[in-house]
């Protein structure tokens, strides 16, 4: 069952658990090719979050900014394709919310170890905002925080949980959202670590 979190944002529990298996296995085979990474943000910082991509393009940052690449900059080559049992459970938990003709060419992988964080932002770097945003989670739990416009104001704590799936789309996609610092703990498929995968029309 569905949870609507906002006018156009919904959590989909568990959603992608029938496939968890399928799941990691491709993600393992993706990261083999183009290796988990912490990059630079604009400023000089490196992100506790490590991360790389599949897809036509890929989300990268430097100390010269955000932007999306067609390439790996640490290798040259193109990302590796969008598995299929990602494609498609991206594709279907998009329909469950409402969106029928999602088509992403883009998924970051994000992994947490423990002690690791996302803070505060917005999405915005995406040509095409009328694309809803598809998230999915896999591993140990972590804590969702959901704000809204602007960086101030009240916040929502959302616990997610291994097979979680959140769909963003129209004026929601620009809330600000992070995540809190991800405890130790142990997951039986996934290990000491939680990985996220978020779809994106980027282009
Ligand atoms: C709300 N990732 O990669 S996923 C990101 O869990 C990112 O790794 C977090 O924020 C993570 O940019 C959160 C859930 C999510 C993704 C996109 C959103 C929430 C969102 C876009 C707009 C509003
Ligand atoms: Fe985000």
């Amino acid at each position: 069952p569905a949870i609507q979190l906002q006018a156009q944002a919904w959590l989909l529990p568990a959603f992608a658990c029938s496939v968890d298996q399928q799941l990691w296995a491709d993600i393992q085979t993706v990261i083999a090719q183009a290796a988990l990474r912490q990059m630079q943000i604009p400023g000089g910082k490196t992100m506790s979050v490590a991360m790389t991509n599949c897809g036509d393009y890929g989300w990268v940052s430097d100390r010269s900014g955000y932007r999306y690449s067609a390439t790996d900059p640490q290798t040259g080559s193109s990302w590796p394709a969008i598995p299929e049992s990602l494609f498609d459970l991206a594709v279907s938990a998009a329909k469950a919310a409402g969106f029928d003709s999602f088509l992403p060419d883009a998924c970051l992988i994000n992994r947490y170890l423990t002690g690791c964080k996302m803070s505060l932002h917005q999405d915005k770097d995406e040509q095409d905002m009328t694309a809803p945003i598809v998230s999915v989670s896999l591993g140990i739990d972590a804590v969702f925080q959901l704000g809204g416009f602007t960086r101030t104001g009240p916040k929502l704590k959302v616990p997610l949980a291994h097979g979680d799936v959140l769909v963003w789309g129209g004026e929601d996609r620009l809330r600000y959202h992070g995540v809190l610092t991800v405890k130790q703990a142990q997951h039986p498929l996934v290990g000491g670590q939680r990985i996220n995968l978020t779809f994106r029309k980027s282009n």
